[in-house]
Parts: structure tokens; C-alpha cells; sequence
């Protein structure tokens, strides 16, 4: 046998054993030892069933992921063993247990009876990676629980519980125990009851399962949803196709799912898959880095963002005490708390008695020595340097020694406010993206003195409270803001030559972006995004340049805050944007002050180059001054907090798509058609050197 796959003998019963750590990935190893234990068991008559078990936390979690942009891949090897396993002629269970998802599903399916213990998790997250199930999942599920239930299942990726899945009809039974034990005392039932072998793929779908126009309606909505989930159609096709004999099923399966995995767009979600997990690794960190306990959290400010920050730690059953002012402010912070749990309530999303388990977990204080126990306090005052260097003195001083102060500064420098603190090494940042419970990018910025080990537990807290982290160097705007900076820099630019908001929102809303950058600055707020350039500017950050983010300065002078004021760079119909003639006049009036030239020819490739290849060329700069560990950490802030489309794998992979030659030439093009007296056009370094190798940004690897 494989290292990776054992047969052992239980009795009359055989137990294929899986250890493939970490989550048993089904690897060419594992497929070819299920291959030679078939062979085993057939040829031994001794054995009354066969039982599949996977050592460690879980069962089969999917197909091997790193597996799949190898040319020579396919799924048929796999697909015929699982035939085998469904045709042997004696009972075959399988004991679940941990996450049962994709190829696992697929394999449990196969086999003809299955038992999990509770707190097991199904699913068929292909989707995410831009694919479908490969191995019949799309053929057998909606044989076993029927049409409908299963391409929800499948389209959605979504995870359900043992208790749905008992319901659904997935698993036979849900018992508590050692799964090796659960899985033998099943099959000792099956034998005792001669159980007789059971294929779901010898089931059939009757057609009028569903309503008649039911796979028209799931085409159109595959449409809306191409998006983000660019693997919908053929997921509909493919279970769609489970209404005709299997065989013919099967190939309609197998042509689909080779489409996906090849296609650009899956590639792009399978690089965003491993980019995800690397960001969480700090390069140097030693593996025995003792991490700080988190049982308590303190939040200073119950604002918007101090009461969202609060509701990620009530949401992971962690205590946390928010501080305020005043009780009206204390009692504002709550209530907004209570009612967005309220508004998940009524969603069906959170039962009555869980809002009020969350809510039981928070408590306020106007004296900020209730924070003297805590073991995290994070500041979450308003974007104001003075205020936030009082108020992490007063923390230093507080906080018990060994707790950890995070600020929430989104631009601010967290050095000063360490240092502020008196105790810089307990100090990070933890930049929260609004709205805080909500936004599942979280930038972990690591000070000059933030210690190892502060760093690593924050990494570990971000995970618990469900957050996708990032670390970020101390630099003004981190990663994201200080890429979206020149991308909304460019975009005013536009404006003022000519170019409607309508019209540059809609080229990269065409790319797949979820909002271009107007929409995206009237949602978070035109004001908010003058005070940045404001405050950036008082602290000399700006170019010496009088039209820099003139359009979004003009705009707060005149009180168009956006949606929040019924007008921004778009007037407001409720929320629905609408073009307004007075932001071209604004824009035209700025233009003429500042000696800008209309235009009319400006086209959707330019304001896709304009916007996206300098935020190309900043995020090279970020690498090479070491702000960002990897490209892939840029694509996950991109794609985790920012809308950048998933399909497009974030904006560095997509660079290294176009070509770095490419990319460099268009920004040497607009150097010189635009001047570049400020800066704004020369290529970083990086890309440079990059391009003239004929290399990528992800073949680079910090020195
Ligand atoms: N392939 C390869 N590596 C995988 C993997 C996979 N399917 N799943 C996890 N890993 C690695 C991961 O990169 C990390 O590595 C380590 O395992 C721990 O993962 C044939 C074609 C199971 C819920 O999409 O959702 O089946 O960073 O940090 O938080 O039709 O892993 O330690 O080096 O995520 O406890 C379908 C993907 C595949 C499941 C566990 N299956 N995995 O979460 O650990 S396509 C999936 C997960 C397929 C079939 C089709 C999660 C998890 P490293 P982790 P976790």
C-alpha cells in the first residue's frame, strides 16, 4: 500500500484508511492506494464490507488542489475507481467526520451507505475555485436528494451541518464517537441486517422533479451571478445533464468540468485559494513563538467601526467591553450593535437566543480602567492624530502588562502611536474595513518595535474572529489605501479631462470590479475621503500639485458627501446613482482653473490603464520596500477588501496576465502624452527590472 492509504482488516469488515495530512487531499498517491485496495478486497471473500476512514481531523476535504494546473490532470482515474467501489457486490460505508467536501463528498457518494458523527460539515465548494464537482458529485446528489437541494449545494458551495445533511438524506446516520468505532459498529449493522449494496448511480431523476421552466430559471440566474461565481452555467448544464442515463451524464460532466479547470478564470481563483493561507504565514516567525492568550477584548470608541469590531469578537464568544464617552454615545454604539443583530435575525440568519447570547458577551463603560483586564484593546477613535496619541498614552498606562493595543488607524502612523504608548512592542495595528463586521479583509500592521509574538497572536485572532488577514508594513495608507489613493487619483483626473463618472465606473465594473471608484467613494463617503487627503496633505504627503483630488475637495466644499447627502460625484435616487450634470460643471470649472484640457476621446481601455496600472506599479513599490511580504498578499486585499474580482485573481496576478512589458510601456506612454512633473507615470524599479527580464511579480521573492 501508498503511505497515504492503508487496508486493514477489522474482522469480516476491511477498513480502507486514509492519512493524508492535513486534510486528507485526494493526491495521486491516495487514488492510486483506493485503487490497489479494491483490488485486495475483491479478491478476498473473507471480507463481508468495506469501510472507508480517514485518520486525522477530517475526512476527504476535495481533490488536490495544487494538482490541478497540471496539463496532464484528469479526474477519469479516480472516476473509475469510485465506479469500482460503488460496483463492489458486498456492503460499502463510509464514516464521516471533520469537512466533508468535494472529491470527498463525491467519494462518500459513491459508496452506499454512510454514517457521520455530529459536528461533520458537507459541501461542494468547486464553485469558489471557479470549477465544478469532477467526480460525479453533479450526477449523484441530485440522485440521492434530488434537483433542486443539490444545485443549490453545488452552485453555492455553501456548508451544511450533519443534522441537514441526516435530513437531506446524504448521511444514513449521525452518531457520536471515536469515527473508526462509529464506522465499525455501522457496518457490523449492515452485515447482521444483510445489508445489500446500494448505487445511487443506478437511481434515476425523475423529470418532473422540478417544474418545468426550473433549469431556464437557474440558466438566468447562472447569468447574473457569472461575476462572481464564473463556473455557474456549466454547473446548472452539469446537473442538468443527471436527468439523462448516467454514462451520458457522466461525459457531459467530465467536458465541463475540463472547460473550468483550464480556464483563466478558475486559475485565477485557485492562485487566490493558496494566497489566502500564505498571507497568514510571517516569513522568519519561529515556529515556537509562544502566542499570547485572547479571552477578553476592550474597544475604545462605539462608533460605527468600534461597534462592527466589537461584534467580530462577540461573534467568536470573546467578552469585550467597549468604552465611550458619554452613555448617550455608550448607548448609541450598543444599539446600533443590537439592531444589526436584529437585522440578521429577521434574515433567519441568527436565531433570537443567539443575538442575545452576542449581546450578553458585550458590555460599556465610561471608565476606561474597565479595560485593565483585557487581554486585546484595540482604539477605534475618530481618524485623528492628536486624539488617537492621547488616547493610546492613556492605554499604555491602563492596559495590564502583556495585553496588546491595537490601533484601527487606516492611514494615520502606527509607529508614532506606539511610541505614544510607551510600550511599542505590545503595540499593532489592526486596520478594520467598514462595515467592521462585515468586510473580511483585516490589515495587521506590524510597527518598527511590534514584537514576533504580538504579531503572530493577532494573525491567530484574526483567524478565530473569521477574518481574512494581511500584514502590512507601516506606510501611509498600508496596502489597500495607499493603492487606492492613485487609483482614485486618476479617476478625478478623468473627470476633469471629460470622462463621466458613469463612464469610468463602467470600465472596470466591465473587468468585474463589484463598484468603480465613484460609486465606491459616494457609498464610504465623499467627506471621508476629503478629510484623507486633507490630513495627508497637512502632513505633507501630497504632490506639489494644485489639482491633485481637486474634484473630491470641491466636493465636500459644496457638502456632496454622496449617498449619506443625495449627491456625490452621482446625484442619488434613494441609493440608485444617477448622473448629475452639476458633478461635469464641477468638473469642468476645475478644469479650467487648473489649466486641464477637455477631451472627448477618452475611451474605456484608457481609463482601464489609467486606473489600474499605476495601482499596479504602487503595489510593485510596496513590495520592494518590503511593506507587503508577497504579491498574493496584494491580491487578497485587492479581491478580500476592495471588489476586485476574484475571476481576475487580484490585481498583481492579473498583471503578470497582461505582461510587466505591457503594463510598463502604457505607463512610459501616459509619462509622456500627460508630463509627468509629479511623479505619477515612472515605473517603479521593480516592474522594471521585472519587465526586461521577461519575468512576473510572481516569480519575485523578497531578498
Ligand atoms: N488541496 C490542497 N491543499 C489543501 C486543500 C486541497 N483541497 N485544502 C486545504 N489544503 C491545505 C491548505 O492549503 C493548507 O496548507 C492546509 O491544507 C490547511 O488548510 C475532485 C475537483 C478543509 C475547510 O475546495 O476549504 O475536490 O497552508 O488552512 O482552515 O470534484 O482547507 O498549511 O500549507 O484551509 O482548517 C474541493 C478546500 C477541491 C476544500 C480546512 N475542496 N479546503 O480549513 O485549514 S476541488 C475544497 C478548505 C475537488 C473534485 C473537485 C479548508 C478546510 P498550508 P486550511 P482549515
Amino acid at each position: 500500500m501508498t503511505k497515504t492509504v492503508y487496508l486493514q482488516r477489522h474482522g469480516a469488515i476491511a477498513v480502507l484508511l486514509i492519512a493524508n495530512p492535513p486534510v486528507n487531499a485526494l493526491s495521486a498517491e491516495v487514488i492510486a492506494g483506493l485503487a490497489a485496495a479494491l483490488d485486495a478486497f475483491e479478491a478476498d471473500r473473507s471480507y463481508a464490507a468495506f469501510l472507508v476512514h480517514c485518520e486525522g481531523r477530517t475526512f476527504v476535504a476535495g481533490g488536490d488542489i495544487t494538482t490541478f494546473d497540471d496539463p496532464k490532470f484528469s479526474t477519469s482515474l479516480y472516476n473509475r475507481t469510485l465506479a469500482r467501489l460503488e460496483a463492489l457486490d458486498r456492503p460499502v460505508a463510509a464514516v464521516l467526520h471533520g469537512s466533508v467536501l468535494g472529491g470527498g463528498m463525491e467519494l462518500a457518494l459513491s459508496c452506499h451507505y454512510r454514517v457521520a458523527t455530529p459536528r461533520t460539515q458537507f459541501g461542494m465548494p468547486e464553485v469558489k475555485l471557479g470549477i465544478l464537482p469532477g467526480s460525479l458529485g453533479t450526477q449523484r446528489l441530485p440522485r440521492l436528494i434530488g434537483v433542486a437541494l443539490a444545485l443549490d449545494l453545488i452552485a453555492s458551495g455553501r456548508m451544511i451541518d450533519s443534522g441537514a445533511a441526516l435530513k437531506a438524506g446524504i448521511v444514513d446516520e449521525v452518531t457520536e464517537g471515536v469515527p473508526l468505532d462509529v464506522g465499525l459498529d455501522f457496518a457490523k449493522v449492515l452485515i447482521a441486517g444483510l445489508a445489500e449494496p446500494r448505487r445511487i448511480s443506478a437511481q434515476k431523476v425523475s423529470p418532473d422533479s422540478v417544474p418545468a421552466d426550473f433549469f431556464t430559471q437557474a440558466l438566468d440566474d447562472a447569468a447574473r451571478r457569472k461575476a462572481f461565481y464564473p463556473s455557474a452555467r456549466n454547473i446548472v448544464l452539469a446537473v442538468q445533464a443527471s436527468m439523462l442515463p448516467f454514462a451520458e451524464g457522466e461525459a457531459i460532466e467530465a467536458r465541463l468540468f475540463e472547460e473550468l479547470r483550464v480556464s483563466p478564470e478558475s486559475k485565477a481563483m485557485r492562485h487566490l485559494f493558496f494566497a489566502e493561507r500564505q498571507a497568514a504565514k510571517i516569513p522568519g516567525l519561529k515556529k515556537d513563538v509562544l502566542l499570547r492568550t485572547i479571552a477578553s477584548v476592550g474597544i475604545v470608541g462605539a462608533g460605527t467601526m468600534g461597534g462592527g469590531i466589537a461584534m467580530n469578537f462577540a461573534n467568536a464568544g470573546i467578552p469585550t467591553v467597549l468604552i465611550e464617552t458619554s452613555q448617550a454615545a455608550l448607548d448609541r454604539g450598543l444599539g446600533l450593535v443590537r439592531s444589526n443583530y436584529e437585522a440578521s435575525a429577521a434574515k433567519g440568519r441568527l436565531t433570537s437566543a443567539e443575538v442575545e447570547q452576542r449581546m450578553a458577551l458585550l458590555r460599556g463603560s465610561l471608565d476606561d480602567t474597565a479595560l485593565a483586564d483585557c487581554d486585546l484593546v484595540i482604539e477605534a477613535v475618530f481618524e485623528n492624530m492628536d486624539l488617537k496619541r492621547q488616547v493610546c498614552a492613556r492605554l499604555g498606562k491602563v492596559c495590564k502588562p502583556g495585553a496588546i493595543i491595537a490601533t484601527n488607524t487606516s492611514t494615520l502612523d502606527v509607529d508614532v502611536l506606539a511610541e505614544a504608548t510607551g510600550r511599542p512592542a505590545d503595540v499593532v495595528g489592526m486596520h478594520f474595513f467598514s462595515p467592521a463586521n462585515v468586510m473580511r479583509l483585516l490589515e495587521v500592521v506590524r510597527g518598527a518595535k511590534t514584537s514576533p509574538d504580538v504579531l503572530a497572536t493577532v494573525m491567530q485572532v484574526a483567524h478565530k474572529i473569521g477574518k481574512v488577514a494581511v500584514v502590512s508594513g507601516v506606510c501611509y495608507g498600508f496596502i489597500g489605501n495607499r493603492m487606492a489613493e492613485v487609483y482614485m487619483r486618476e479617476a478625478e483626473f478623468l473627470m476633469m479631462e471629460g470622462a463621466r463618472p458613469a463612464e469610468i465606473d463602467g470600465a472596470v465594473e466591465g473587468l468585474g470590479m463589484a463598484m468603480g471608484p465613484c460609486r465606491m467613494l459616494d457609498m464610504a463617503g465623499i467627506d471621508v475621503g476629503a478629510k484623507t487627503v486633507i490630513e495627508y496633505g497637512k502632513a505633507g504627503g501630497l504632490p506639489p500639485d494644485d489639482s491633485y483630488r481637486a474634484v473630491v475637495q470641491k466636493l465636500f466644499e459644496l457638502g456632496r458627501f454622496g449617498q449619506k447627502t443625495g449627491a456625490g460625484y452621482y446625484a442619488y435616487d434613494g441609493r440608485k446613482p444617477v448622473a448629475d450634470p452639476e458633478t461635469v460643471r464641477i468638473s469642468q470649472a476645475l478644469a479650467a482653473a487648473h489649466g486641464i484640457e477637455q477631451r472627448s476621446d477618452i475611451g474605456k481601455q484608457e481609463i482601464i490603464e489609467r486606473l489600474l496600472y499605476p495601482l499596479i506599479n504602487e503595489g510593485a513599490k510596496i513590495l520592494e520596500e518590503g511593506i507587503a511580504y508577497r504579491p498574493g498578499d496584494i491580491d487578497i486585499v485587492w479581491t478580500a477588501g476592495y471588489g476586485f474580482p476574484d475571476h481576475q485573481g487580484g490585481p498583481l496576478w492579473m498583471a503578470d496576465r497582461i505582461g510587466l512589458t505591457a503594463i510598463a510601456e502604457r505607463l512610459s506612454h501616459y509619462a509622456k502624452v500627460r508630463g509627468n512633473p509629479f511623479g505619477y507615470w515612472t515605473v517603479s524599479p521593480l516592474l522594471t527590472s521585472l519587465a526586461q527580464s521577461d519575468l512576473r511579480l510572481s516569480d519575485w521573492q523578497a531578498s
